[in-house]
């Protein structure tokens, strides 16, 4: 059993897509062990993004991701980091392939529904950043 970090971004919200991507990720067998609504800040979104804080993009996806609450969920099941991954789908609007969360519902690269961890550790780094547990 692993658990992992997900996020469902504002446009989700926005849209009322939030229940439906719970039930894919739910029907695939994985469990929602904590969520959580909110409003995120800049300084968070650096600390979560820092990775790409830097590229052209970035003023634009902040602001995105500002725009209105995430819902934060703990998920947990088999090998969960890496298939919550292969549910979302690929980062790139033009790769995110149909039958994916991405594929199905991202309206661009920028507004892709969806966040999930890329590594069990990274998992755990966010886990405590956006819910405060170890
Ligand atoms: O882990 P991911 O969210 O799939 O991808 P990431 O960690 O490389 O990038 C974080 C977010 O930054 C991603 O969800 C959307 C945005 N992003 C990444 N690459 C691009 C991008 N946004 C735009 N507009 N263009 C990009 O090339």
């Amino acid at each position: 059993m692993e658990r992992t970090y997900v996020m469902l971004k504002p446009d989700a919200v926005e849209r009322k897509l939030a229940g439906l991507i719970i039930q894919r990720i739910e029907a695939k067998g994985y469990r929602i062990a904590e969520i959580k609504i909110m409003t995120l800040t800049k300084e968070v979104l650096r600390e979560h993004y820092a990775h790409v804080a830097d590229k052209p993009f970035y003023p634009e996806m902040e602001s995105y991701m500002m725009s209105g609450p995430v819902w934060a969920m703990i998920v947990e099941g088999e090998n969960a980091v890496k298939g919550m991954r292969t549910l979302i789908g690929a980062t790139k609007f033009e790769d995110a392939l149909s039958g994916t969360i991405r594929g199905d519902f991202a309206g661009s690269t920028t507004r892709n529904v969806i966040h999930g961890a890329d590594s069990p550790e990274n998992a755990e780094i966010e886990i405590k950043r956006f819910f405060q547990v170890c």
